[in-house]
């Protein structure tokens, strides 16, 4: 553990007598509240408390150091950060109550939760994905010219996830004004720092980054006040990132039920020598800027205000759950239209064109891929907000050429060749949403979208239902197989995203309906998975009208009318469903394209079902665990008494998808799917 001394030097003139006052205030209210929820937890009246008493000078300096309307993103021992902003205790106190009046209103525990009002943007569990956030929200302030800093902390235990190294990375590389606060404690939760990590000195990690360090005393407030006052004055003008580590200790467990039988007692003993309000109280009652007197009002004044925001918060009623409204706020709402549902589709059409069964006789007939570009391009026009990011997106275009000569319409601001680091871009994408942007995230292929998993299931997913933050993200995922690429360039991975609540998901099979869903992609603040079969952008064409136009997500298509059996599938199935359909003259099957996985849109295949009296599912995607089984039960569920047969599905073999051609073929379900679908008819 390194160790500081924690001595308080000073140079008098370059403080009040006011500030060096209001710190010590500042100071004092988290350790008084935390006492408070100790006493509450032994009684029982709270279940869970992670503690910051010996550390709160790192967050009490830093948002005193920072201009209000600049972003803190903090982790679990930062309750300075939230005192120092302003929040009501109350409104506090009822977060950590699980209470209606809360920011989560019941949500999330603790401190995850975020708000755009005191311009806090709070952690999920999962520790480092918040540096990615910060990323995003600095990025926005870069782009809109705005001179401003975001800090995010970590613990030097949450440096060693590829978070830590990604956003940091990113950041360097974009050169933004973001400090990287390292809150180095010695431990993470028991496992000390000599086993996180390996270099001499944590700030050593910044030279493999190429950017500036400095290592400071976390515990003496005026060290990081002023430390971050001129390291943000500096990177507002000249925006670059910065590793700040604050060295510290934490003076009880990791959560108060775990103990610290794994800390040297004699630590215990140094770092309490080094108590941060302990340490500044001497040294202003020795400075005489502060006395007794003083010291006992500022406490009742605080005990005050913390009994009365206890008694509110503890005052509110349980919450009785609204089941219509927690599904409802899992989505943020469309402008001007009713949020839709999982499961049960409202959606009004938002334009006129690709109603169901409407095809287009207008436009130019374009392939999948100039239908994908053209959409982006026109959204890039309406929104100036939009940021475009992706691995080789900008002067290559894209290994796909999907954004080719957007670099010269747009520039390089807004069409950003990434690192290869997904989980941080994805984070950032999360960020410039919050910061009033909009992003479009590409993965190269939709297989690598598995680095970026937390940002998707976990922050962007979650954000509006958490504390109804929209993360207006749209993340390209060209997908599929048939293109001999092997297990990891041809995966179909929709159904991961189909079971986490939060996300859209489009899947279009024609050109006209790709630009549209695309273009309503962006107008919609929600988070959207949308998917493009690789083997369909240079193979198929289709009539697409020249101008914008938008199809809404959640609304399936019906392609060809019949009363014999429901085909029920979506992406490069409907191709092959198509072709099965002409090669046996099967004149009296019905055909709906899904065209959007979520919301589902169970009316027209529960009408379509209840017409037909069979239905078969067919995906691309392996079998078990498939969006077919799914709807099969929905379908078993909803439409029990209108079937003839039971409900079929067929997908591709439970086997990774295999690499050579003949492999492949076997693998993909369409010759099993037409043997199925034959069967069915005879049923
Ligand atoms: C991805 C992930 N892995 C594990 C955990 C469990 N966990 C929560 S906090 C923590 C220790 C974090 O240590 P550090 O970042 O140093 O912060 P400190 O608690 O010391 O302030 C662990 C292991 C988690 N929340 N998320």
């Amino acid at each position: 553990m390194v160790t500081v001394d924690s001595s308080i030097k000073f140079d008098r003139k370059n403080y009040s007598e006011e500030l060096l006052l209001s710190l010590y205030r500042e100071l004092i209210k988290p350790r008084m509240i935390e006492e408070k929820m100790l006493v509450l937890l032994r009684q029982g009246k709270i279940t869970k408390w992670f503690s910051g008493i010996g550390q709160e000078a790192s967050s009490v300096g830093a948002a005193m150091a920072l201009d209000k309307d600049e972003y803190i993103l903090p982790m679990h021992r930062n309750l300075g950060t939230f005192t120092v902003r302003g929040i009501p205790l109350a409104k506090l106190f009822a977060q950590f109550q699980g209470k209606k009046s809360g920011f989560t209103k019941g949500r999330d525990r603790s401190f995850h939760f975020g708000t755009q009002e005191y311009k806090i943007v709070g952690m999920i569990s999962h520790l480092g994905p918040q540096m990615g956030v910060a990323d995003g929200i600095a990025l926005g302030h870069l782009l809109k010219k705005e001179k401003k800093v975001t800090l995010v902390y970590s613990g030097d235990g949450g440096t060693s996830e590829g978070d830590f190294h990604e956003s940091v990375n990113v950041a360097a590389v974009w050169d933004l004004p973001v400090i990287f606060a390292i809150e180095n404690n010695g431990y993470g939760l028991s496992t000390p720092s000599s086993e996180q990590f390996r270099c001499k000195q944590f700030i050593d990690k910044a030279i493999g980054y190429g950017i500036e360090a400095h290592q400071i005393d976390g515990n003496n407030i005026l060290e990081v006040y002023d430390t971050i006052k001129s390291l943000a004055e500096s990177i507002r003008k000249n925006p670059r990132p910065i590793l700040l580590e604050c060295i510290t200790f934490r003076m009880r467990g990791h959560e108060e039920a775990s103990g610290t039988k794994y800390v040297d007692p004699k630590l215990f003993e140094e770092w309490g020598s080094k108590d941060p309000i302990q340490n500044y109280e001497n040294f202003l009652l020795e400075e005489k800027i502060l006395n007794e007197k003083t010291i006992s009002e500022y406490k009742a004044e605080i005990k005050k205000e913390i009994e009365e925001g206890i008694e509110i918060a503890f005052g509110e009623k349980e919450i009785v759950p609204d089941t219509e409204e927690e599904i409802r706020e899992v989505y943020a709402a469309l402008p001007h239209l009713n949020p839709p549902q999982r499961g049960g589709l409202s959606h009004a059409t938002l334009s006129p064109l690709g109603r169901v069964g409407e095809g287009f006789r207008v436009g130019k007939s374009i392939r999948l891929i100039d239908a994908i570009s053209d959409g982006l391009r026109l959204a890039m026009r309406k929104h100036s907000n939009l940021v475009l990011m992706g691995q080789d997106i900008a002067e290559y275009g894209g290994v796909f050429k999907i954004t080719d000569g957007f670099v010269k319409e747009f520039g390089k601001e807004r069409v950003r060749n990434t690192p290869l680091c997904e989980s941080a871009i994805l984070g950032t994408g999360l960020g410039l949403s919050i910061n009033g942007m909009k992003a479009m995230v590409e993965m190269q292929f939709a297989d690598f979208v598995s680095e970026g998993m937390t940002q998707i299931v976990n922050n962007l997913a979650k954000a509006h239902w958490r504390w109804g933050q929209s993360a207006d993200v749209v993340v390209r995922m060209p997908t599929g197989a048939g293109v001999a690429a092997g297990p990891f360039h041809s995966q179909s991975n929709e159904a991961w995203f189909f079971h986490i609540p939060g996300l859209k998901i489009v899947y279009p099979a024609f050109p006209a309906d790709a630009k549209g869903l695309l273009l309503s992609a962006f107008e919609d603040p929600n988070p959207v998975m949308f998917f493009e079969h690789k083997a369909l952008y240079r193979s198929i064409t289709g009539n697409v009208p020249e101008d914008y136009f938008t199809i809404p997500i959640g609304k399936a298509k019906i392609l060809k009318e019949g009363n014999q059996v429901s085909i029920i599938t979506y992406g490069m199935s409907v191709h092959w469903a198509l072709e099965i359909i002409e090669k046996n003259k099967l004149d009296s099957v019905e055909l709906i394209d899904l065209r959007s996985l979520a919301p589902l849109d169970t009316e027209t295949i529960f009408e379509s079902v209840k017409k037909t009296g069979k239905a078969i599912i067919l995906h691309e995607d392996t079998l078990t665990g498939g969006i077919g089984g799914e709807i099969s039960a929905l379908i078993t569920e909803n439409c029990f008494d209108y079937l003839d047969a039971p409900v079929m599905r067929e997908g591709s073999l439970d086997t990774p998808v295999p690499f050579t051609e003949t492999l492949e073929q076997n693998f993909l379900p369409k010759e099993r799917f037409e043997k199925k679908l034959l069967e069915l008819l005879k049923y």
